[in-house]
């Protein structure tokens, strides 16, 4: 990507989805559906071309594939209605500057997993800020076809500026995308962060789908163990996060690759700092210990590092 922007016309709202991921295809694709101008911003070559030849194809769980028109370029337009942040949050820091250049009156929504991201983007320019919590099943099975493996909420908190300026977002709002508004930010990315800490790291160490999580006992027996560590650490959460809705989350999204086995798999690094390293940070402050947590953190640490061929 480059630091030039480019203008787009036409008098349709435009979205623009920065990243062409599991999450950006598949937003991108309910985005189409509803007659949005998408353009997808990627940064390989391939991609762009594998969009521009076969179109953004959609496949539900069970139906046929869908196909969506859509572009796919690789820079930002300076005008849109809406500039959709998908990129891992690894990615952040190298899009920061771009993001610094463009109008302060582009909305932007970011939807990255974790807690790192919430002070760095609301340090950014732009007026209307806001986040996105993603707790549906996706993944990427080529440049240009995304699988909607589990259906689950897209949360929306603003961080700062007008709600109408994410509008946009509701209006995906049905029975296969649910869409809520949530009032605190913060807040909801940290109930995502810890629905990621009891799922993403056990699957992602084990290589196995979200849904092994309940039918292997031993597994099971570690997620129970997990969620009792992290509701002492934040009893808050205990309320609003009963252990049924941590079961249930596993069940719609059984047939998933989470996130972080999906980058252990491709040889990314993972989101684990952002999410897990995060988690266990914020429960030292409040003088908390994660010791079950804690491990798994290094476990994924050193699987990376053997995986990368990197010494100490
Ligand atoms: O967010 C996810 C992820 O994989 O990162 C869940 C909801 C756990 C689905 O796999």
């Amino acid at each position: 990507m480059t630091g030039l922007f480019i203008r787009l016309g036409g008098g349709t709202m435009t979205i623009q989805v920065i990243g062409g991921g599991s999450v950006g295809l598949l937003l991108a694709s309910f985005f189409a559906e509803k007659g949005f101008a998408v353009n997808i911003i990627s940064a390989r070559a391939e991609q762009r071309e594998g969009i521009d030849t076969y179109g953004l194809i959609r496949q539900d769980n069970k139906t046929e594939k869908q196909k969506f028109a859509v572009t796919a370029k690789d820079r930002i337009a300076e005008e849109s209605d809406l500039l959709v942040i998908a990129v891992k949050y690894n990615g952040l820091m190298q899009l920061y500057p771009l993001l610094t250049e463009l109008p302060a009156s582009i909305p932007l929504l970011f939807v990255q997993n974790g807690l790192a991201h919430y002070e760095e983007a609301l340090s950014l320019p732009q007026h209307h800020i806001a986040f996105g919590s993603a707790q549906f099943g996706a993944q990427r099975e080529n440049d240009y076809t995304v699988i909607h493996r589990g259906i689950g909420m897209m949360k929306l908190a603003i961080g700062r500026g007008d709600r109408e300026k994410f509008a946009s977002v509701m209006t995906l709002d049905s029975e296969i995308m649910p869409v809520s508004y949530e009032e605190d930010a913060e807040k909801m990315l940290l109930e995502k962060a810890l629905l990621n800490c009891f799922i993403n790291p056990l699957t992602a160490i084990l290589k196995v789908k979200n849904g092994e999580l309940l039918t292997n006992q031993h597994a099971y027996s570690l997620l129970e163990t997990l969620y009792g560590e992290l509701m002492a650490a934040f009893p808050d959460m205990r309320a609003q996060f009963p252990f049924e809705g941590v079961k249930r989350l596993c069940e719609k999204t059984a047939a998933n690759t989470s996130s972080m086995l999906a980058d252990r798999l491709a040889g990314r690094t993972t989101e684990v700092d952002t999410i897990v390293g995060a988690i266990i940070k914020k429960a030292t402050v409040n003088g908390r210990q994660l010791p079950t947590l804690h491990t798994l953190y290094e476990l994924i640490k050193a699987a990376e590092q053997l995986e990368s061929g990197d010494k100490v």
